[in-house]
């Protein structure tokens, strides 16, 4: 009887031998990434900003339109934004399809801003101003988003959840002053 010739490396140890030598490579080359990638989930955890909402709590669309309209009346200027206080929580409201007020934050301050939306399920995509924030606007729940701002300007904030025939048109203005 002819011996067939084998492919599995006769040097390999223990159960390494049931593998040829090109399996092995590929079997420590995901061992190895399997490791760096939980290292750096975890590294990331601890060493990066995150963007979610630190608070939430249950509301009504009457109760928070209320809420923000007051707090709108109070501090809203001459510009007709809303110039939050260094200290004082902000509010923002989510409809079909806008978003108010317009708030103006100051750099260097971390302010949290509690949203919530009166109608459908919206978005609050926020792009520069420090942060990146990127947030699901649901009614019922007022959610309180933490950041800081760093760099004075005007931006941009987007809807990014289909909310009606309207949706692309939803926006909103943040603005960062000194
Ligand atoms: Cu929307």
């Amino acid at each position: 009887m002819a011996t067939v010739e084998s492919s599995i490396s006769p040097q390999a140890p223990g159960w390494a031998r049931r593998f040829p030598a090109d399996e092995r490579i590929f079997l420590w080359l995901v061992l190895t990434s399997v490791v760096v990638m939980t290292a750096f989930t975890i590294g990331w955890l601890f060493f990066a900003d995150h963007n979610t909402p630190t608070a939430f709590y249950r509301t009504t669309p009457t109760a928070f339109g209320a809420k923000t309209q007051a707090f709108a009346a109070k501090y809203q200027g001459a510009d007709g934004r809303v110039h939050v206080p260094v200290g004082t929580d902000a509010y923002l409201m989510a409809y079909r399809f806008a978003f108010f007020p317009v708030l103006s934050v100051k750099a260097g301050h971390p302010v949290r801003i509690w949203m919530s939306s009166l109608d459908a399920l919206h978005g609050f995509s926020l792009v520069g101003g420090g942060q990146n924030i990127n947030l699901e606007i649901a009614p019922n729940h007022a959610y309180g988003a933490v950041f800081t701002p760093t760099k004075p300007g005007r931006y941009l904030i987007v809807c990014n959840e289909y909310c009606g025939l309207q949706h692309e048109r939803m926006q909103g203005e943040l603005y960062v002053e000194r």
